[in-house]
């Protein structure tokens, strides 16, 4: 294994939307560089980026891996991505480390939704893009529709520097459009190459596509505009080194033709990235300097070492497999390294090239590079691998918070212990989950970003540490709170044997704005209650507060005030006067009006246009308020308000109505009141469920 300069490295994300061919492409280019010695195909399982268990039973890609292509004196690691919506951070992660996009595109489909959320989240990033329209051996694939849709939704600067030989099946290679060859390959899978001349047929429309691409290429450079204003063209070598300085200037996004399964172009797109694709040596990358202000530094072997971490894998074996890309400087086995972010040493064993899941040891990681280190001790994703000298740090990834969760309960007793130990590695692995036990529910609560992923990372807990759940919706976090003031009163009063117990109190109860939780005002003159006795009364009313009064839920957004008493000289005490204080509040609740609240979600809704109106007539059905609608392209872009409750099975019902191309993100607005008639629903549920536990009948 050879150690590379950043000068010979390329880093790609492979993105796109699920289904479109990634992790076939990515089989074909590792067969083609004879980094493998067959071509690997999902649907037989046995490709070299899906093989996690759980990638080869879905047949789609759920965590981002790494592999890498030797191609002409370049080491191309090839990040392979989901194209799940449910597992996009990982695209984002992979897109942050890289140098350059390859945007993968279905022929037959055009741009789709992760199509187009994959660009935008690489423009952001000012990343270089190189297009592949994949699928070209399949019915009704197009490079003419497909540029259509490429262009609306990614610019015009979308431009082929291939053409395709054969239409459909037929597909059997492509024309160079800068060398002016044809590539032809053999359509037994094995990827055999013949370079010949551009066939007859195509000769005009291939000339035509040069001067299209040439035209482009010049107005991306004023200096080339001037020379192709006064030659009316390009020289080769003008054009060679004007389409690599434009896609590295993400100016110019290059397209070219490839079917994967077929096995069919995986070479010229390897020349591509080679050529066109920015090495780490032609990108500074961005840091953040002590002052925390960011900074723009070139990929320096020599400089003092600093890596980021992008991704955790909790291997069951392995144990935790750290992957980083080193920016600066060289990450060496066998060596102390600070952890920059946690201010901790680490000390780093075996250093990890990874091929999907082949690992071989290398001595060391040089700037540019991507590479993995197995057991470290306190690192985690998003830390910097910094030297003191190098003093910097790396903005973090921004991962998004959960969308829903799921209530999850062991299938054997005493598997609890294994669970929250399990979960919390595999929260180590995927940031973008958050487990849970639920304050107020008392249930373990898994969250994430939307059911196939909860579902995901349940098989993997069974899968990789042997524990099996059950999944059921989650209880929604009620409360209550009351609609008017009121006033109230709590005597206790007993008479057993010796002692009594004697308490007395008058409240008064006030409603409060949404999101006031609760307050206690001690209003009490002259001692009608002794101070010593007043924080029992607030206990009592705190505790019977959160156990609740309609149906078992918290009671919030109210003041109580404590205004008058009386105690008794020999028998009051503090448990006396807690009762007294439950007592009123029962009392006063009575009378205060209650209501129930529930909690209201800012839901926002991603599909394509034709949808929009079922969608919004859908959205009203649930009780939603729908706050707006912009239209992106040929995606609508839908904003509401939807009780939570009513949440529970949208993502099931909006992957039928769009065929899966709708998707939706949603978070916690506020708490609004539930109407009467689910208010009946929701009371008679609780008491089946937890009747006794509830002051309104105790
Ligand atoms: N006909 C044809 N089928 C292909 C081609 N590339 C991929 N497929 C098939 O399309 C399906 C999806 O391919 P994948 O490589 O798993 O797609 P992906 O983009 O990695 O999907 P995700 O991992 O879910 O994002 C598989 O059944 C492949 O065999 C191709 O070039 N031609
Ligand atoms: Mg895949």
């Amino acid at each position: 294994m050879k150690v590379y300069d950043a000068a010979s490295i390329r880093n790609v994300a492979v993105v796109g939307h699920g289904g479109c061919g990634k992790t076939q492409l990515v089989s074909a280019l590792l067969f083609a560089s004879g980094m493998v010695n067959r071509l690997g195909k999902v649907d037989e399982g046995n490709t070299v980026t899906d093989y996690d268990d759980e990638e080869i039973a879905r047949k789609h890609t759920l965590a981002a891996s790494l592999a890498y292509a030797e191609w002409n004196k370049t080491k191309i690691n090839l990040i392979d991505t989901p194209g799940f919506g449910n597992f996009f951070s990982d695209a984002r992660a992979a897109m942050r480390v890289a140098d350059a996009a390859l945007v993968v595109v279905d022929a037959v489909a055009g741009v789709e939704v992760q199509t187009e959320k994959s660009w935008n989240a690489a423009h952001e990033l000012d990343l270089p893009r190189v297009v592949v329209l994949n699928r070209m051996d399949r019915e009704r694939a197009s490079l003419e529709r497909s540029l259509v849709s490429l262009r609306q939704s990614c610019g015009r600067t979308v431009i082929p520097i291939q053409l395709p030989i054969g239409d459909e099946k037929a597909f059997r290679g492509v024309v160079d459009l800068v060398a002016m060859k044809a590539y032809t390959f053999e359509t037994d899978g094995s990827g055999k190459m013949t370079e010949g001349a551009v066939p007859a047929d195509l000769a005009e429309t291939a000339a035509a596509a040069r001067e299209a691409l040439i035209e482009m290429v010049a107005e991306a450079d004023e200096r080339l505009m001037e020379k192709f204003f006064d030659a009316g063209t390009l020289t080769q070598d003008e054009l060679v080194a004007g389409l690599k300085l434009a896609t590295q200037a993400a100016k110019v996004f290059t397209l070219v033709c490839a079917s994967g399964l077929a096995n069919i172009a995986a070479q010229p797109l390897l020349d591509a990235l080679v050529n066109y694709a920015p090495s780490p040596a032609d990108r500074p990358f961005r840091a953040l300097d002590a002052a925390g202000n960011e900074v723009s530094r070139p990929a320096d072997d020599k400089a003092p070492y600093a890596a980021l971490v992008w991704k955790t894998v909790a291997d069951q074996f392995a144990g935790r497999i750290t992957m980083f890309r080193v920016f600066q400087g060289c990450l060496k086995a066998d060596s102390a390294v600070q952890n920059a972010t946690q201010g901790t040493q680490e000390r780093l064993g075996h250093l990890i090239e990874m091929q999907g899941k082949t690992q071989t040891n290398v001595p060391e990681i040089r700037a540019g590079d991507i590479g993995a280190v197995a057991k470290l001790k306190d690192t985690r994703t998003n830390d910097a691998i910094a030297d003191k000298a190098a003093g910097l740090t790396f903005a973090p990834l921004a991962f998004p918070e959960p969308v829903l969760a799921y209530a999850i309960e062991p299938k054997s007793r005493g598997d609890e212990d294994k669970i929250n130990q399990s979960m919390h590695r595999l929260e180590e692995e995927d940031p973008t989950i958050r487990y849970a036990r639920d304050p107020q529910t008392h249930e373990l609560l898994l969250a994430g970003q939307g059911q196939l992923h909860i579902e995901v990372t349940v098989a993997k807990l069974k899968r990789r540490f042997g524990v099996e759940v059950n999944l059921k919706p989650p209880r929604i976090p009620y409360r209550e709170t009351i609609t008017a003031r009121a006033e109230a009163h709590g005597r206790h009063k007993k008479q057993t044997g010796g002692h009594g117990q004697f308490g007395d109190c008058k409240i008064r109860l006030e409603p409060l704005p949404r999101g006031s939780e609760f307050e206690f005002v001690d209003e009490i003159f002259g001692g009608s209650i002794p101070r010593q006795f007043i924080p029992a009364v607030e206990k009592g009313i705190q505790e019977s507060r959160l156990r609740g009064y309609l149906a078992g839920y918290p009671v919030v957004d109210f003041r109580v005030v404590l205004y008058d008493g009386q105690y008794h000289d020999v028998d009051s005490n503090e448990l006396s006067f807690k009762t007294a204080g439950w007592l009123a509040f029962k009392d006063g609740m009575s009378k205060a009006r209650p209501t129930l609240l529930e909690p209201v979600m800012n839901v926002e809704v991603y599909a394509p246009s034709d949808y929009a109106g079922d969608l919004m007539g859908d959205l009203n059905g649930r009780r939603g308020r729908i706050g707006g609608m912009e239209p992106r392209g040929q995606m609508t872009v839908i904003k509401a308000q939807v009780p939570m409750a009513e949440m529970l099975t949208y993502e099931q019902h909006l992957t039928s109505v769009t065929g899966g191309r709708g998707t939706y993100h949603m978070e916690m607005s506020h708490y609004d009141e539930v109407p009467s008639h689910q208010q009946q629903k929701i009371i008679a549920a609780a008491k089946t469920d937890r009747g006794h536990s509830m002051e309104a009948e105790a």
